[in-house]
C-alpha cells in the first residue's frame, strides 16, 4: 500500500512539473544467460536489415554491432557490474569517461568531440542540445524496454515524444550534512551555504557543486527568486550572494562531496541525493535535507550525439545499450546501487521498499511543490556565464 501511495506522488509530481573509431563486430549478441537479478529477460534484438540484406558482402552484413561503446556519463552513475553484464551477454565492451556538469557536456561536444555513442544530459540540457541540432532522434522501433517507460516520463516539455533521449534517472538537489556536528539541528535552508552570518560559522567546512546552473539555482531560491530567473537584476544579486561567501567554501566539487562528507573533512555539501545516499551506508551519521525555500527536481536522460546516427553500426549499438540500461532487471539493479529513482514503471517491482518508501529519494508531494525544474535560459544564460566566470576566477 505505501509502496502505491509513493507511486501515487511520484505521478502527481511528473503531473505537475510538465510546466570512437570502433570496428565492427562480427558475432550475433550472446542469448542473456539467466542470473539471479535477471528475472525478467528481454529477447536479444531482432536481426538489422544490414545484417538479413543477402546482397551485402559477408562482413558487412554481419557488421550489426561495434566491439566497444563509448559512454559518457556523470562520475558514479551506474552500478559497475552492469558493464560486466552487457560484455558478457552482447561482447560489447563499454568504455567510461565521466563529466561533472551539463555545461561540460556541452562544452566537449561544442569543442569537438566526436567519439562518444551515448552521452547523459539532463532534462534542461537535451532542449539545449535539440536547438543546437546535437542529437540523433532515437528510433523507438529498435527499443524493446520503451514500453517499460512509466507514461509520465514519456513526453516531457524538455523533449516532447521523447524524440531525442530516453529518461535514465531522476532525482532531487538539497545539502548533504554530518550529523554528529549538527545534532538534533537540520541544515533545512539555503541561507546554511548563502547567508555569509551563518556560513561563516562552517568556514572551510562546506562544498558547492562544481556546477553554475545548480550554484546559481540554490543562491536564488536562497533570495526568494526562481532558479530559471533570467532578470538581470536577480542573477547579479545572486552572484554578489555566491561571492560573499565563496571565502567560506572548501571546495566546488560534484564528483566527490559525498565522500568528502563521509570522511568528516567537510560538515556540508551541496549535493545530488542519490550521492548523498551512497555514503549513508556506512555512515548513519549522515542526512539529506531540501531546504525550505525548495531546491531543483531533475531527471537525466541517455541521448546519442547526432554524428553517431550516420554510422549505422555505431548507432545500433547505441541503441542497444539503451535498452540493455532500460531492462527492468538492470534498471532496478542500477537504482540499489546509485540511489537516485528510476523512471521506469517495469522496474517497480524489483526496487526494494526501503527505497521505493524513502523520502529522500522519492520525496513526498508536498516537498516536490517545492521544486523547480531547469530550463534553458536563453540569452540570459551568457550572463549567468559571465557570472560564473568572475565567481570561479576571484
Ligand atoms: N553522481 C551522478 C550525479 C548525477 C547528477 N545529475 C544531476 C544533474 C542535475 N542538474
Amino acid at each position: 500500500m505505501k509502496k502505491l501511495v509513493v507511486l501515487s506522488l511520484v505521478i502527481v509530481m511528473l503531473v505537475l512539473a510538465a510546466c570512437g573509431g570502433q570496428s565492427a563486430k562480427t558475432a550475433e549478441p550472446k542469448p542473456a544467460e539467466p542470473t539471479k537479478a535477471m528475472e525478467q529477460p528481454t529477447k536479444a534484438p531482432e536481426p538489422t536489415k544490414a545484417a538479413a540484406e543477402p546482397t551485402q558482402a559477408p562482413a558487412e552484413a554481419a557488421a550489426e554491432y561495434a566491439d566497444t561503446l563509448n559512454f559518457y556519463n556523470w562520475s558514479e552513475y551506474i552500478d559497475p557490474e552492469i558493464y560486466d553484464m552487457f560484455e558478457k551477454e552482447y561482447g560489447i565492451k563499454v568504455v567510461e569517461s565521466t563529466f561533472g556538469s551539463n555545461e561540460d557536456l556541452l562544452a566537449k561536444l561544442q569543442g569537438g568531440a566526436t567519439g562518444f555513442d551515448v552521452i547523459v544530459p539532463s532534462d534542461y540540457m537535451v532542449a539545449t542540445m535539440i536547438e543546437l541540432d546535437m542529437l540523433a532522434p532515437i528510433d523507438h522501433s529498435k527499443l524493446e524496454n520503451y514500453k517499460n517507460l512509466d507514461p509520465l516520463f514519456t513526453d516531457p516539455p524538455y523533449d516532447p515524444g521523447l524524440k531525442y533521449s530516453i529518461p535514465y534517472m531522476w532525482g532531487t538537489t538539497g545539502i548533504g550534512y554530518d550529523g554528529a556536528e549538527f545534532g538534533d539541528e537540520v541544515p533545512d535552508s539555503w541561507s546554511y551555504l548563502f547567508d555569509p552570518e551563518v556560513a561563516k560559522n562552517y568556514a572551510d567546512q562546506y562544498s558547492l557543486l562544481n556546477d553554475s546552473a545548480e550554484v546559481f539555482a540554490a543562491a536564488l531560491k536562497y533570495l526568494g527568486y526562481s532558479a530559471n530567473s533570467t532578470d538581470p537584476d536577480e542573477i547579479n544579486a545572486a552572484r554578489d550572494v555566491i561571492l560573499a561567501i565563496k571565502p567560506y567554501v572548501h571546495t566546488f566539487d560534484s564528483e566527490q562531496f559525498e565522500d568528502l562528507l563521509a570522511s568528516g573533512e567537510i560538515v556540508m555539501a551541496h549535493g545530488w541525493s542519490g550521492d548523498v545516499f551512497t555514503v549513508m551506508e556506512d555512515n548513519e551519521d549522515i542526512g539529506y535535507v531540501i531546504p525550505k525555500e525548495g531546491g531543483v527536481v531533475w531527471a537525466d536522460t541517455l541521448a546519442i550525439p547526432k554524428e553517431v546516427a550516420s554510422d549505422p553500426v555505431r548507432y545500433n549499438t547505441a541503441l542497444l545499450w539503451i535498452d540493455f540500461l532500460n531492462r527492468p532487471d538492470i534498471a532496478a539493479k542500477n537504482v540499489e546501487y546509485v540511489y537516485y529513482a528510476s523512471p521506469n514503471a517495469a522496474a517497480t517491482d524489483l526496487i526494494p521498499a526501503e527505497i521505493l518508501e524513502d523520502p529522500g529519494i522519492y520525496p513526498p508531494q508536498e516537498v516536490m511543490d517545492r521544486m523547480e525544474w531547469l530550463k534553458p535560459l536563453g540569452d540570459a544564460q551568457k550572463l549567468r556565464d559571465r557570472a560564473w566566470t568572475e565567481i570561479k576566477s576571484q
